[in-house]
């Protein structure tokens, strides 16, 4: 008896594309002009790479008038269009993926707040590469090898969780995938296994240190040492509430899924003063409202173009995250961002004025009895949009005191931003608490 068994399918014909070309082994220290030189091969390689495999790319560059070969000098890069998060709407789910889907390992997702998530894949490669920076991001943010690390990031669709975790076992740490949420749990956890660094957004670190004041347990007596702490904007005065109420150092980690996810940056715990970009993979820029590109040290729309991304790359992505490119610190030849405070669409605009929910927080938290448990309501009063801050005060304090905080909380803001916001203080525990990425604005304004 024979068996009809189908042969297998014919192997496919090599893929049209390659490895991104290699770096050094320590391309933290090179200098600017060796990692000039790297990021131009590598710029050469991805164009050419999202030319030829994404057709969305082609299209766009064809359309400008501009081919790979053009790209001869960093420079160049001005003139390749932009990349916005509707192309990749638009391309919904793969379509701008870069190579053949069995070469696909993984798939992440953000979730965005309207519409369709964007989707975006990585290679072996891209893993192993992401693993590399988050593990190059932990040793800058002072994680050292051996050391427990509670990741507190969501696992999931989401970059943070899963992300972080192949860099903290490519460190060498030992990694506790608690991910997000339980609080109760996260407490006990920290409590029983010790661990010496959490990464979680800064919002959910703070949830945590209340838990562990509401079990009646002092935060600071834990063995944390470090916080990784990102996905959300939050001010140097939240970092110092936070390294306060919890005694740990707690460093910015940058990042955005369509770039990579989390790693994409990192502040150094030597410095605390804002995020490097690892400039060897990625490619920042700053525009200005008009789209051109604005010098060093000016404020701006970030835009990224990554090097080293095979199945997912990005040509100019704007990102809509403000901030400026400063000189590097730490790491000298490779340059800072500004700690991000805001995105284009987390902006309010009041009555004309413009105004970021972290300018509240920076306010608020300079304030005695307040805390940076806030929301943001957007009414309409007539014709009028308002803008009440619903706040909650340190506990038991008395109802003058805190009536007299709210009142200082309305002149400062009046006085800095210039404009008027109404200031609510609530009962604690009455606002909603974070488990991940906070959401401060609630916009009421279509409601009756
Ligand atoms: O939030 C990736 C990430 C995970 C970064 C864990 C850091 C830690 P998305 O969900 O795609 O990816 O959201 C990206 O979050 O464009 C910024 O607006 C914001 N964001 C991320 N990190 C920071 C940060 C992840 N350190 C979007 N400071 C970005 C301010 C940040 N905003």
């Amino acid at each position: 008896m024979t068996d009809t068994i189908t042969p297998p399918a014919p192997v496919e014909a090599a893929p049209a594309y390659t490895e991104p070309p290699a770096g050094p082994a320590a391309p933290e220290t090179l200098d600017r002009a060796a990692l000039e030189a790297l990021q131009l091969e590598r710029l050469q390689w991805t164009v050419h790479h999202a030319y030829e495999n994404v057709p969305l790319y082609r299209e766009k560059f064809d359309a400008a008038g501009v081919h790979p070969d053009d790209i001869r000098t960093l420079a160049d890069v001005e003139k390749l269009p932009f990349t916005t998060k509707e192309d990749l709407r638009r391309s919904y789910p793969f379509g701008m993926f870069a190579v053949p889907m069995t070469d696909v390992r993984r798939i992440h997702a953000s979730s965005g707040t309207t519409g369709r998530p964007t989707v975006v894949g990585y290679t072996e490669g891209d893993l192993d590469r992401w693993a590399d920076l988050i593990a190059r991001s932990l040793r800058a943010a002072g994680v050292q090898p051996g050391w427990k690390v509670h990741n507190a990031y969501g696992y999931g669709l989401f970059t943070g969780g899963l992300g972080a975790h192949w860099g903290i076992e490519r460190l060498g740490c030992v990694a506790i995938p608690v991910s997000g949420g339980q609080t109760a749990r996260q407490v006990q956890l920290i409590r029983d296994f010790e661990p010496d660094a959490i990464l979680c957004t800064p919002s959910y670190l703070l949830t945590i240190a209340d838990a562990f004041e509401e079990q009646g347990l002092d935060p600071r007596e834990t063995s944390l040492k470090v916080a990784v702490c990102g996905a959300e904007p939050w001010t140097n005065e939240m970092r110092r509430e936070l390294e306060q109420r919890m005694g740990l150092k707690a460093v910015d980690i940058y990042g955005l899924s369509e770039v990579m996810g989390p790693g994409v940056g990192q502040e150094s715990v030597e410095t605390q003063d804002g995020p490097h970009i690892w400039e060897d993979h990625f490619l920042p820029e700053i525009v200005g409202d008009d789209l051109q590109r604005v010098a060093d040290g000016e404020r701006g729309e970030l835009v990224f173009t990554t090097l080293t991304k095979q199945a997912f790359p990005v040509i100019r992505y704007r990102t809509r995250d403000l901030t400026r490119l400063m000189r590097g610190s730490a790491y000298p030849a490779m340059r800072r961002i500004e700690k991000i405070t805001g995105r284009n669409d987390d902006m309010i605009i009041l009555r004309g004025v413009n105004l970021f929910p972290t300018q509240i927080e920076e306010i608020a938290l300079e304030i005695e009895h307040l805390t940076p448990h806030f929301i943001l309501e957007l009414t309409k009063r007539g014709r009028m949009d308002e803008l009440t801050v619903k706040i909650e005060c340190t506990p038991g304090i008395e109802k003058e005191t805190s009536e007299a905080a709210a009142k200082i909380l309305q002149a400062r803001v009046k006085e800095r931003i210039g404009t008027t916001v109404d200031v609510v203080i609530v009962s604690t525990g009455s606002l909603p608490r974070s488990e991940g990425k906070y959401k401060r604005v609630y916009d009421l304004r279509d409601q009756a």
